[in-house]
C-alpha cells in the first residue's frame, strides 16, 4: 500500500549535522522516494497548526521555542507503508526508551529534542503535508 508521510528533521538534527545520516536511512529503504524537501525556520503560526493537539499541555511552550530555534528540514516521503515505516525508523518519543538502531535511540537523550517528526496516520499525513507543502497535490 503506497502512502505518503510528512517528516521533519528538527533543529537539533540540523544543528548537529545529522541531516545526511537521517535522510540516508530513509533513502536506503527499498522503493521509498522523497517527493518534496525544504530547509526553513518555522514560525509560531505554522507550529500552532502542526502541534494543534498539544496546545495547552505543559510541554507545549518549550516545544514551540525549541522547534523555532533554528532551521528544520521538512520532507514528504512516498512509498510502501511509509507512515508506519518512518515511525519505526524514528523510534518512540522518549529517546532513552527508543531502541538502539532507531534514530531517536541512536542520537537522542531528551524527549523534546528527539530529532525527527513523522506523521502517525494517513489522516495526519494529509493534514500536515497541507501545512508544510500547500502547493503539493
Ligand atoms: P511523536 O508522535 O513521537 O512525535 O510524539 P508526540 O506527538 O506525542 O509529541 C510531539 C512532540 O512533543 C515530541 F516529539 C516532543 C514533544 N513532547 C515533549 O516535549 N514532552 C512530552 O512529554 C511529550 C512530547
Amino acid at each position: 500500500m503506497s502512502q505518503r508521510t510528512l517528516v521533519l528533521l528538527k533543529p537539533d538534527a540540523v544543528q548537529r549535522g545529522l541531516v545526511g545520516e537521517i535522510i540516508g536511512r530513509i533513502e536506503r529503504k527499498a522503493g521509498w522516494t522523497i517527493s518534496a524537501l525544504e530547509l526553513r525556520t518555522l514560525d509560531r503560526a505554522v507550529l500552532e497548526q502542526h502541534y494543534a493537539e498539544h496546545v495547552g499541555r505543559d510541554f507545549y511552550e518549550p516545544l514551540v521555542t525549541f522547534m523555532s530555534s533554528g532551521p528544520v528540514v521538512s520532507l514528504v516521503v512516498e512509498g510502501e507503508r511509509v507512515i508506519e515505516g518512518v515511525r519505526q525508523l524514528a523510534g518512540p518519543t522518549d529517546p532513552i526508551k527508543a531502541p538502539s538502531g532507531s534514530i531517536r535511540g541512536d542520537f537522542g537523550t531528551i524527549t523534546r529534542e528527539n530529532l525527527i517528526h513523522a506523521s502517525d496516520s494517513e489522516e495526519s499525513a494529509e493534514r500536515e503535508i497541507k501545512i508544510f507543502f500547500p502547493g503539493l497535490s
